[in-house]
């Protein structure tokens, strides 16, 4: 296992010390180093979607001749592949940066069922896109090696240059917990909004903790998991789902529990929910300022004015609570409001310890929602 200031080191004698990309739970621990590190020798540039943090790297090289990394989980690798082709690749402005790539989904490997494709096609994508690449092996001294070479390439060829990362090779780096600020969980608030509904409807939830403690509430309430379609992977998609939902069929309320990072990363789809304003649509989003499913690394939501957000993007109305009973209140108020109406509840980050993942499989959960919404 290689320690994360043993790469870093690695990293900086190649002069590789500008990073962007969304987080991964691959190496989460790599993450919260270079959170730490930030403004000491390396930045770490917080980007919204896999493809902005290729603009980021690009926009680094023009302006200083100097290399960037973008860090990604392989299912954002598909968030890329226009501003490779389009914007790096050696045919357009032949710009290098140095991919490192979560393998979520290795073939041999168990994983969730939204890994599964990516993670057979991670290796065949890099092909059709003409990037080399190699994986990163878990001795130091190979590492290095593999760095070097990287390095050398990129700035011989001047393109892109990709490092796989596989589950368990980097060290899971700790230091400390963190002040907490807020009175919530995101689960206990998820069983608080559950709790008020009378039943028939509709909840549309995001990638990572908030589906499946939504999954385990339902589990142990005993209510069925007919209600709620849980967005497995596609991070940022339950915004365009839910409301398309809501659209179709005006006579559901439907929720959508969002997370602070899937909206920041589809905020356009907020314009579109404006545009045509279902008026059943309840949007509720989960502020912890964190990515906290992949390890808890920030988000930009701290400098986010979520409500003028919705505001200016033509919600009906919007509230902000970060107490129970605030909630309580908030959610009564709200579902007697024409929609689109958001709520934001801000919460603490983290989990309960041994939380579970859907014992259903996505297929199961389709056919089950499709029988209660259609
Ligand atoms: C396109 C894409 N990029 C990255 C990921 C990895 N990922 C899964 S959940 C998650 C964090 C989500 O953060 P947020 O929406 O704030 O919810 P929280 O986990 O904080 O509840 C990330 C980065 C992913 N699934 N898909």
């Amino acid at each position: 296992m290689i320690k994360c200031k043993d790469l870093y080191e690695i990293f900086r004698r190649n002069e590789l010390v500008f990073f962007t990309g969304v987080p991964d739970s691959t190496f989460k621990g790599w993450m919260k180093f270079l959170n730490e590190m930030h403004g000491k020798g390396l930045t770490n540039r917080i980007a919204a979607i896999e493809r902005d943090a290729i603009g980021w790297a690009a926009g680094y090289y023009i302006a200083t001749g100097k290399i960037g990394v973008v860090y990604m989980q392989n299912s954002g690798l598909g968030n890329t592949v226009n501003p490779i082709t389009s914007l790096a690749d050696p045919k357009v402005y032949s710009i290098p940066m140095l991919l490192m790539i979560g393998w979520r989904g290795e073939p041999g490997k168990h994983d969730e069922p939204q890994h599964i494709r990516m993670g057979e096609i991670t290796v065949p994508l890099l092909n059709v896109l003409g990037i080399k690449y190699s994986i990163l092996p878990e001795s130091i001294d190979d590492a290095e090696k593999t760095i070097m070479d990287a390095k050398k390439y990129m700035e011989t060829r001047s393109e892109p240059y990709a490092i796989i990362i596989r589950k368990g090779i980097l060290e899971d780096y700790d230091k400390g917990t963190e002040k907490q600020k807020f009175e919530l969980t995101r689960e206990n608030a998820i069983k608080l909004i559950v709790d008020m509904m009378d039943g028939d409807e509709i909840i549309v939830s995001t990638t990572g903790k908030t589906s499946r403690e939504l999954f385990e509430y339902r589990e142990k309430s005993g209510s069925g998991h007919q209600n709620d379609f849980l967005m497995v992977g596609s991070m940022g998609l339950t915004s365009s789902f839910g409301a398309e939902i809501a659209l179709q069929k005006p006579e559901k309320k439907v929720f959508i529990f969002d997370g602070d990072g899937a909206l920041i990363m589809s905020q356009g789809a907020l314009s579109t929910i404006g545009y045509y304003s279902p008026k059943n649509l309840y949007h509720v989003v989960f502020d912890n300022q964190s990515h906290d499913s992949t390890g808890g690394q920030p988000t930009t939501s701290i400098t986010l004015d979520f409500e003028k957000l919705a505001l200016a993007n033509n919600y009906k109305g919007v509230r902000t609570t970060e107490t129970k009973t605030g909630l309580l209140n908030a959610v009564k108020e709200m579902i007697k409001k024409e929609g689109p109406q958001m709520l934001i509840v801000k919460v603490r980050k983290g989990a309960r310890r041994g939380l579970g993942r859907p014992t259903t499989t996505p297929i199961e959960n389709k056919e089950a929602f499709i029988g209660f919404v259609r």
